[in-house]
């Protein structure tokens, strides 16, 4: 059966228009859109209380979000060890705040950086690690504070997809000396665009606050080189309608990918993760060979299904950015890994079809 209207990777997670409405009336009525306004303050608050963290930062996006935090280290010049197994802006990041990335290849298994491989990479040029909590799975924070510590090394965590999760009874955010977030559309909780910084410490908080607004200081002296990062009311108004309801969505992905899970069995390979450290913000699924993945491609296409190649290629192949770094597992995994349909709003019945479509092309 082909599906009447496109069934896109993801949509949107929307609260009712009528809570958003109210939510903007409050904008409305105070005439004020931006420049750390009430709305942003008070997602701020509601964030740090909803995730027991200290209160974050709200930004434009999640990539202005991963700028902030380098800037944020105050580091020296050189080189941040990073990830290829990630959407660009990771990399993007580091190289626009003029750092080398050096690659570290990634765990076949979690698809986060291999923690056993980051010791052999670091040089005199190492300032810092940048680590992804790839489709909200943790990376192996405690190994990682380990080498943080060992060689004075800060860690930043590109926590873009892993909105809600918790480590060791801590938020995600809180784990690494500065973390990030993205409240893209696509994200588990969006703001349609935003971002937020999660800082480890009242004095980089400071720091942060001012680097995101043009440079300037609590009394308004220019104390250095800043930019432009701040969230707008609007988005604010939507982050506000929209986090009452994060737990329910949660739930709902959860139910998805487990049905996903049951008919796709033995077929297809999963990403290894504990299900309480999740927020099943994608359903990624591993295939035996690219030729498989572009089979099933094909035929969930034919049948108006649009599941997307996250992520493909490895960073370490786009050699205009990131030449001679070959990342062979990174590489390996890229080329047969598929994320499928998963939102709050797919029905079950959409799941089981899509499953179904999938094995029919494996068979
Ligand atoms: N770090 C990591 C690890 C990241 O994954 C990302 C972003 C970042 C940092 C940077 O955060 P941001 O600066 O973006 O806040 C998407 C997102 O744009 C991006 O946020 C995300 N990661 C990346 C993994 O995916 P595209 O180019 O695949 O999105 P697009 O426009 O093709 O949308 C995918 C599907 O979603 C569409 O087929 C339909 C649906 N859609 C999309 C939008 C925007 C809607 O239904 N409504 C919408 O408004 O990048």
């Amino acid at each position: 059966m082909k599906f009447a209207d496109p069934i896109y990777i993801t949509r949107p997670f929307m609260a009712p228009l009528e809570t958003f409405s109210e939510t903007l009336v409050s904008v409305w009525d105070s005439q004020w859109f931006t420049n750390n306004g009430p709305r942003v303050r008070e997602l701020e608050k509601k964030l740090a209380t909803k995730l027991n963290t200290n209160p974050p930062l709200l930004v434009t996006n999640g990539t202005v979000a991963l700028h902030l935090a380098i800037r944020t280290l105050e580091l020296q010049q050189g080189t941040i060890l990073t990830t290829p197994f990630t959407w660009i802006a990771t990399s993007s990041s580091i190289l626009w705040e003029g750092y080398t990335a050096k690659l570290v290849d990634i765990d076949p298994n979690t698809f986060n950086i291999d923690v056993s491989k980051i010791e052999d990479s670091i040089t005199e040029d190492t300032v810092a690690i940048m680590a992804v909590h790839v489709f909200s799975n943790p990376c192996d924070v405690i190994a990682l504070e380990r080498i943080s510590k060992q060689y004075n090394l800060p860690i930043i965590y590109d926590a873009a997809h892993a909105f809600g999760v918790r480590v060791a009874g801590k938020s995600i955010f809180s784990w690494g000396d500065i973390s990030t977030a993205s409240f893209h559309a696509t994200k588990v909780f969006n703001t349609a665009e935003g971002g937020g910084v999660f800082c480890s410490t009242p004095e980089r908080y400071e720091v942060a606050y001012s680097i995101r607004d043009f440079g300037f200081d609590r009394e308004r002296n220019i104390e250095r080189l800043g930019t432009n990062a701040k969230m707008s009311e609007i988005h604010a108004a939507l982050g506000l309608a929209n986090l009452p309801l994060i737990e329910g969505a949660v739930e709902k992905r959860r139910t998805l990918t487990e049905t996903y899970r049951t008919i796709l069995g033995e077929r297809v390979g999963f990403q290894q993760y504990d299900p309480d450290a999740y927020n099943y913000a994608y359903m990624p699924v591993i295939f035996k060979t690219e030729s498989e993945l572009l089979r099933v491609v094909e035929h969930l296409n034919a049948h108006n299904v649009f599941p997307r190649r996250y992520f493909h290629p490895s960073l370490s192949e786009m050699t205009v950015l990131l030449p001679d770094q070959p990342c062979p597992v990174a590489e390996d995994l890229a080329s047969r890994i598929l994320c499928l349909p998963l939102y709050p709003t797919l029905e079950i019945e959409a799941v089981e079809q899509i499953a179904k479509l999938i094995l029919q092309a494996l068979a």
